[in-house]
């Protein structure tokens, strides 16, 4: 066995995005793309030698191939140590956790998240750092530079590694051990919440469906819901995990989780219904014919996270990235703790978390997560929920109303665009930045904006900025419009239109999202000039 060094060419664009390094899987399978990326990542962070890393991912088709490579340059690059999850499968929470409880020196998780998989799909690398973090944007800038200037990779040319053995294995010198990638995750959520409570809470009758999407939270779901809280089996459906997600996407929103809405708001609906992505760090609320918006599903799961043991001595403070509503503020500001605005991507968060700021985090593309790991974590949001029901013994829907009453009710969607002309989403976003400064005033139908910017982040930790996160616009009613650019997309480009619209808690409580916010859809249409789209709607409402 010995390393071998390949002569390599830079591969144009690899740089990380929102989330990682997402393409589409045949160009990760183009000899050398893969390894440059990895290279990259290992040069920009000064080597790999003697260190330990973590690796895993959502099980996606390529993702045990990937892995070996992974390791065999993780070897030649002199690591010393490597934690893989068995077969390959790490959710990306469970492997955030992984790095902190074992001490590592970092982790590569494989996964395009809520993107599909299969050959013609999708696929996705991303590096996180000893806090169990994505890396942040100093760090992102790096690896793009390390891979424009590469031209060479080193690997090993040892034998692959048999992914499915349990326990320890060698490899060119470099010991490898693979682990369960359940047990220590369950662990820690066993510390969290109160699964006494839960247990009780089944053991009434109370019905519960977990849609895994054929993703990779299938066996955390099996193993914490099934076998240790009790839930009947077949609460959770869709377990287990396939290459191509059932062919579908993995992405938990009214859309792409059909089956579970269509039985959520069918007659007999189960009290509480929960789906996540593929690589289980976002999670979907349903309620019996309630669909809970993640920016609400944050509210609520900060104004009552005391109720469970892993934060009875109450939160430090609640973050939320710039897009999602403004419900997480106020229950921020009635609990006297501070709250943030950052950008989109849970790498904003990391500083914040790591800084003990706040407790809580969240976005509202369905993330949710705590202090507890460094990622957003999708089955963490569903148990806490579940520990607040258990303690509060109401229905969903009789804890949104009592929700709205106290703090009023921020109508809120998200309209995705998907796979437009590039040029065609650009010119979109070009003419909103050189209008910025006119549309404070302008009357759009009814209503008046008041202030619209293209907003910048200053990191209150390490200092740093990040500008041109997103356009604002804000009209005097305090509705907001935002639009942005999704940087997760494989195909095209995709915008994203937030819509938000706020009523105070003796206001209409109760009406259905995109009525209550169709006046601000028409003034975000006009202003944007959407009409040049030429679709006939949004391919996505949350
Ligand atoms: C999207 C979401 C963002 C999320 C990111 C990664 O990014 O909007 O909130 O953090 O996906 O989530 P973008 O740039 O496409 O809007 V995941 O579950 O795909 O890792
Ligand atoms: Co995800």
């Amino acid at each position: 066995m010995a390393t071998q060094t390949i002569p390599s060419k830079p591969f144009e664009g690899q740089k990380p995005g929102t989330s990682g390094l997402r393409k589409k899987t045949r160009d990760f399978m183009v000899p050398g793309y893969l390894e440059n990326f990895v290279q990259s990542v290992l040069n920009a962070i000064d080597g790999a030698t003697d260190k330990t890393f973590v690796l895993g991912g959502d099980g996606r088709y390529f993702n045990a191939e990937a892995i070996q490579t992974i390791l065999k340059m993780a070897a030649a690059n002199g690591a010393k140590h490597v934690i893989v999850g068995q077969n390959g499968l790490l959710s990306t929470p469970a492997a955030s956790h992984v790095i902190r409880k074992y001490k590592a020196d970092g982790g590569f998780i494989l996964s395009a998240s809520h993107n599909p998989g299969g050959i013609d799909a999708d696929f996705g690398l991303k590096f996180n750092g000893e806090n169990g973090g994505p890396a942040p944007e100093a760090l992102t800038t790096k690896m793009l530079a390390q891979s424009e200037a590469i031209s060479e990779y080193l690997i090993s040319d040892g034998a692959d590694i048999d992914l499915s053995a349990l326990g320890s294995h060698t490899l060119d010198g470099m010991s490898v051990e693979i682990i369960d990638p359940v047990s220590d995750y369950a662990e820690l959520m066993g510390t969290l919440f109160d699964f006494n409570a839960i247990k009780s809470l089944f053991a009434t009758g109370f019905r519960m469906r977990f849609d895994a999407m054929h993703a990779v939270t299938g066996p955390y779901a099996k193993s914490i819901l099934e076998d240790t809280l009790g839930a009947p089996e077949g609460t959770v459906i869709n377990g287990v995990p396939s290459v191509d997600f059932g062919k579908g996407h993995p992405d938990p929103n009214p859309v792409w989780a059909k089956e579970l809405m269509a039985e959520m708001m069918g007659d007999n609906a189960p009290d509480f219904g929960a789906a996540s992505d593929g690589d289980g760090d976002r999670n979907m609320i349903v309620g019996a014919g309630l669909y809970v918006t993640p920016s609400d599903s944050l509210a609520v799961l900060a104004a009552n996270a005391h109720l469970a043991p892993g934060y009875k001595g109450g939160i430090a403070g609640v973050a939320r990235s710039m897009p999602t509503s403004a419900a997480s503020d106020r229950v921020a500001e009635k609990l006297g703790v501070a709250s943030f605005e950052t950008p989109t991507g849970w790498k904003f968060f990391g500083n914040l978390l790591d800084a003990g700021k706040v407790t809580i985090c969240g976005e509202e593309s369905a993330g949710t997560g705590s202090d507890h790991v460094r990622e957003k974590d999708g089955l963490w949001a569903v148990l806490l929920w579940l520990n607040i029901l258990a303690v509060r013994k109401q229905s969903v829907g009789d804890m949104m109303a009592d929700h709205w009453q106290t703090y009023g009710r921020d109508y809120y969607s998200r309209h995705d665009y998907e796979a437009l002309p590039t040029d065609v989403a650009n010119a979109v976003m070009e003419d909103l930045k050189s209008d910025l400064d006119g549309l404070a005033g302008r009357k759009v139908g009814a209503i008046t904006v008041s202030k619209a910017d293209n907003f910048s982040y200053d990191d209150p930790v390490d200092g740093s900025t990040s500008p041109n996160q997103g356009i604002r616009i804000f009209f005097e009613s305090g509705a907001r419009a935002v639009f942005r650019l999704s940087g997760t997309g494989t195909e095209g480009a995709t915008l994203r239109v937030y819509l938000q619209h706020y009523v105070d808690g003796e206001g209409a409580l109760f009406e259905e999202p995109q009525a209550a916010l169709a006046p601000i859809i028409a003034a975000a249409h006009q202003i944007a000039g959407l009409s040049r789209l030429d679709r006939d709607g949004p391919d996505v409402r949350t």
